[in-house]
C-alpha cells in the first residue's frame, strides 16, 4: 500500500548558509513558509526565503558581533512547507498548520522561520503556547497591524497583530518600532500598553519578564529605515537603524528565544540584492544569538568591534 502522503510535505530549497539538509533533531533549524496572500500595495514576499537563501551565500558565517560561526552549530535547514492552497492558507488551514510546525520546532532548541507576508506569523505560535503564561511575543514593525480586519479579511498582514492579541491578550505582546497605523489602532496598542518605541525600551521591558519567559520574536524587515530595507512592500521612513536589531539581539539572548521569524522582504523589488543581504546578515545574527550554545567552541574573545549601542 502506497504511503499516505504528508498533510504538509517539505519540499528541499538550497539550504541557508552553512546548514545542513537532513532530517531528525538539531540545535537549530531554518524553515521556509512562501506564503503571500494579502500583500495590499506590492506582492511578492513569497520569494523572500529563498532569496534570502541565496543571498547568505554573500556573507561569512563567522560574526565578530556574536564571536559565534554557525559552522560550529548543529544547524538544518528543512526547506519549505508545502501548503496546497496557499490563497486559502488563512483561516482554512491555519489549525493544522500551527499544529503541524509546533512538532516541527520540537525537533530543534531554536527555530528560525522564514516566510513571506507577516500573517504567516500566526502559524509560528503553537496554541499550547497561547496557554502558557510564561510565552511572550515580541513584534519588531514599522505597522502596527492592529486592524480589525483589512478590505474584508481578518486573517490579513494589516490585521495579523489584532488577532495575536486576542490569542495572547496584551500582557504577553509587544510591538517595537511601530511608526504607522490609523488613529484607531494607536489608540488601541496606547491603551493596552502595547508599544515599545526604542531598543531601550525593549531591554527594560525585557528586564520585567519572569525568569522562565519563553520569546517569540517576529521581525518584519520594514522596522528599519526605508533606507535600509528598499526590497520590502510598505517601506517607512524614521525607522531602526541595523544595530539598534542587534542590540536587541543580544538583549534577547539574555533570555530564552524559542522560535523567531523574518517577514515581509520582497526581493521583486531589491534589484541590487541590499534588502536581502541585510536579511542574510539579520538572520545569522538571530541564529548565532539564540542558539544556546552546548559546547564552549574555541572562542579568541570578543573582537574588538564598534559597539552597536
Ligand atoms: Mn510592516
Amino acid at each position: 500500500m502506497a504511503e499516505a502522503t504528508p498533510r504538509f510535505p517539505l519540499v528541499p530549497a538550497t539550504p541557508f548558509l552553512a546548514a545542513q539538509v537532513r532530517e531528525g533533531p538539531a540545535q537549530a533549524q531554518v524553515v521556509g513558509l512562501l506564503v503571500d496572500v494579502s500583500a495590499s500595495f506590492r506582492g511578492g514576499a513569497q520569494f523572500g526565503p529563498d532569496a534570502i537563501r541565496t543571498y547568505s551565500e554573500s556573507i561569512e558565517s563567522y560574526s565578530p558581533y556574536a564571536d559565534r560561526d554557525l559552522e560550529d552549530l548543529d544547524l538544518v535547514d528543512r526547506g519549505n512547507v508545502r501548503v496546497d492552497a496557499p490563497f486559502r492558507l488563512f483561516p482554512h488551514d491555519l489549525d493544522d498548520l500551527r499544529a503541524f510546525l509546533a512538532g516541527l520546532r520540537g525537533q530543534a532548541r531554536f527555530t528560525l522561520y522564514l516566510a513571506g507576508e507577516h500573517t504567516c506569523t500566526l502559524a509560528f505560535l503553537p496554541q499550547e503556547d497561547l496557554q502558557d503564561p510564561n510565552f511572550y511575543l515580541l513584534i519588531l514593525d514599522a505597522h502596527l497591524d492592529l486592524r480589525p480586519e483589512y478590505q474584508g479579511a481578518p486573517y490579513s498582514h494589516a490585521a495579523w497583530a489584532r488577532r495575536a492579541l486576542e490569542w495572547l491578550g496584551p500582557d504577553r505582546m509587544r510591538i517595537a518600532g511601530a511608526r504607522s497605523g490609523t488613529r484607531e489602532e494607536f489608540r488601541l496598542a496606547r491603551e493596552h500598553g502595547l508599544l515599545l518605541p526604542t531598543p531601550e525600551a525593549v531591554q527594560r521591558w525585557l528586564d520585567t519578564l519572569p525568569a522562565g519567559a519563553r520569546v517569540h520574536l517576529s521581525l518584519d524587515i520594514d522596522v528599519l529605515d526605508l533606507a535600509f530595507v528598499p526590497g520590502t512592500g510598505n517601506p517607512e521612513p524614521l525607522g531602526w537603524q541595523v544595530r539598534h536589531l542587534l542590540q536587541v539581539f543580544q538583549d534577547l539572548a539574555q533570555r530564552t528565544v524559542v522560535s523567531a521569524d523574518l517577514v515581509e522582504y520582497n526581493p521583486l523589488l531589491d534589484p541590487s540584492g541590499q534588502t536581502g543581504i541585510l536579511a542574510a546578515f539579520l538572520v545569522r545574527e538571530m541564529l548565532l544569538a539564540f542558539t544556546p550554545s552546548e559546547v564552549d567552541v574555541a572562542s579568541q574573545g570578543p573582537v574588538d568591534m564598534p559597539s552597536p549601542r
